[in-house]
């Protein structure tokens, strides 16, 4: 007869009963649990009782925390490539009724005949651009998915100049060796700043148009910022002031805790 387990001359090993396996299973997995949870409250406890960061640029997070913010930008822009696209969809995707989130900086009605985005050049010198000189440059149009760091996605349809074309039009290119591109409203309330590679990506848009019409208030009229590559907080409604610079622009959501790159 041939023996069920183990080798011949050892004698076989009394199977455990099925209680016995339930009773060891349920030793193991609950000895896991118990293990497991107590280094994740004791990562959690680590955290909570680690220093917050000193407030500059970024404010509002532990430092633990935001040198791993920092780390994952850096891995991030190692793999950024202006080859690399963000997904596009076809117009009858975009959504009808675009969805509308906060109005820091973008409240209310705004005159766009007095209305002229000031683009400040290193040296000091600041351009004055009313909306029908960008309205006149070569348009774009892209359909893609907005995303909100709160949860949200839509796919929607905006359309204006791609910033890589604004920037030459106007005789920047010297300004783009710089590191970071930074945006305000008119009234300064709301502020972000972007690095230079997501900036001159070939989806990045000034955008006056959503589904074909100028852009109400509410999403940012006359301009406003249109980054595929960022989360929807760096996508500044309401553009009053575009400059640059080396050091990281001021940045609101930075300013309270959320990460300064936010890519996608
Ligand atoms: N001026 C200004 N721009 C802003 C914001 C804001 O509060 N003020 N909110 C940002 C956030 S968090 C999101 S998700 C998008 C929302 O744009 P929408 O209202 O067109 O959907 O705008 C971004 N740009
Ligand atoms: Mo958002």
């Amino acid at each position: 007869m041939k023996k069920p387990f183990g080798k011949k001359d050892k004698a076989p090993k009394k199977p455990l009963t099925v209680d016995q396996q339930i009773t060891r299973r349920n030793f193991i997995s609950f000895g896991s649990f118990i293990v497991l949870s107590g280094a994740a409250y004791g990562g959690w406890k680590w955290l909570y009782n680690s220093p917050e960061e000193t407030a500059s640029v970024t404010a509002g997070a532990r430092k633990p925390l935001r040198r791993a913010l920092n780390k994952t930008e850096l891995a991030f822009r190692k793999f950024f490539s202006n080859n690399n696209l963000v997904k596009t969809y076809p117009k009858e995707m975009a959504a009808k009724n675009v969805r509308h989130n906060s109005d820091i900086g973008s409240e209310g009605k705004i005159d766009v005949a007095a209305w002229s985005l000031q683009v400040k050049k290193q040296s000091g010198e600041v351009l004055k651009i009313t909306l029908d000189e960008i309205k006149a440059l070569p348009k774009t149009d892209i359909i893609y998915d907005f995303k909100c760091v709160e949860g949200w996605d839509q796919i929607s349809h905006w359309g204006g100049v791609k910033f890589s074309d604004f920037i030459s039009h106007y005789k920047l290119d010297d300004q783009t060796s710089l590191g970071y591109v930074g945006m305000e409203t008119p009234d300064k309330e709301y502020y972000v700043g972007i690095d230079m590679p997501s900036a001159m990506h070939p989806q990045t848009l000034l955008a006056y148009e959503v589904n074909e019409k100028p852009l109400p208030p509410k999403h940012g009229a006359p301009l406003r910022l249109i980054i595929p590559v960022k989360y929807g907080i760096k996508n500044l409604k309401r553009i009053g002031s575009i400059s640059f610079s080396d050091s990281r622009p001021r940045d609101y959501w930075a300013e309270q805790g959320y990460d300064y790159y936010s890519g996608l």
